[in-house]
């Protein structure tokens, strides 16, 4: 089997062996977002995001995830960032293997069916491995994922899945997607948290800003990613991490 993963034999439960940080960590993500214990922060000003759209979509199966690897230059700062910049490097989606489950946050209790991850590396470091085991080192934006109406910008992931199924498995797709039409409508309403990697090495780097708003996938979109084998030979589905102990932490929000 690999490393880790999401079976019995090692799956989140498990990675404490390997990665003692999973359980002895004072950041571990993801968490239960209680909506009425965070504090509006006035202080958290709109983000600012200016992505440069993709002119062809770098997909990949890297055995635990599909993840879209972004080439064109994309930055994120403002709101809990403040005035440091953030590079967009990759996006990657988790889920269910029904609807009822599949998201790595909950909020106020409630999982979702899926969960989009897009991952941000502070400029102040030379690279994402550099920024990856600093405590300022990644913004992630988190967009909880119901299923409903088709998503017009996610089918040329969705629609590529069969070039994908093994894991390992690279396709470059000849059209174009802007990172920006995956975020909700509404991007002024927000939870904000101090967090880790959800998945090893579980570095506790991220800066987590998850969306009040979910965006909608259909029923295809969601069964495609869930035609993918992962890195133990299984069906790539619950490849979610529970939520973990807070430890202390405040989740702000931007709204009230
Ligand atoms: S997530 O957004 O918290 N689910 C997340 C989890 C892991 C990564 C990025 C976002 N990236 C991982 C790479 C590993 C690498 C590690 C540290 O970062 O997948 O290959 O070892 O650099
Ligand atoms: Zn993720």
């Amino acid at each position: 089997a690999s490393d880790w993963g999401y079976t019995e034999e090692n799956g989140p439960h498990t990675w404490q062996k390997n990665y003692p940080i999973a359980v002895k960590g004072r950041r571990q993500s993801p968490i239960n977002i209680v909506s009425r214990n965070a504090k509006y922060d006035s202080d958290l000003t709109f983000l600012s995001i200016a992505y440069t759209p993709e002119d062809e979509v770098e997909l990949k199966n890297n055995g635990h995830s599909i993840e879209c690897q972004i080439t064109k230059t994309g930055y994120l700062t403002g709101g809990p960032l403040g005035n440091q910049e953030f590079t967009l490097a990759q996006f990657h989606l988790h889920w269910g293997a029904d609807d009822t489950r599949g998201s790595e946050h909950t909020i106020d209790g409630k999982q979702f069916a899926a969960e989009l991850h897009l991952v941000h590396w502070n400029t102040k470091y030379d690279s994402f491995a550099e920024a990856a085991n600093m405590s300022d080192g990644l913004a992630v934006l988190g967009i909880m994922i119901q299923s409903g109406e088709e998503h017009p910008f996610f089918s040329v992931v969705s629609d590529n899945v069969y070039g994908l199924i093994q894991p390992g498995s690279m396709v470059t797709i000849p059209s174009s997607l802007d990172p920006i039409d995956l975020l909700p409508a509404n991007i002024d309403d927000y939870w904000t948290y101090e967090g880790s990697l959800t998945t090893p090495p579980l570095y506790e780097s991220v800066q987590w800003i998850v969306f009040k708003e979910a965006v909608a996938f259909s029923s295809n979109q969601l069964d495609a990613l869930r035609s993918l084998i992962d890195s133990d030979g299984n069906p790539m589905q619950d490849n979610f991490r529970p939520p973990q102990p807070l430890k202390g932490r405040h989740v702000r929000a931007s709204f009230q």
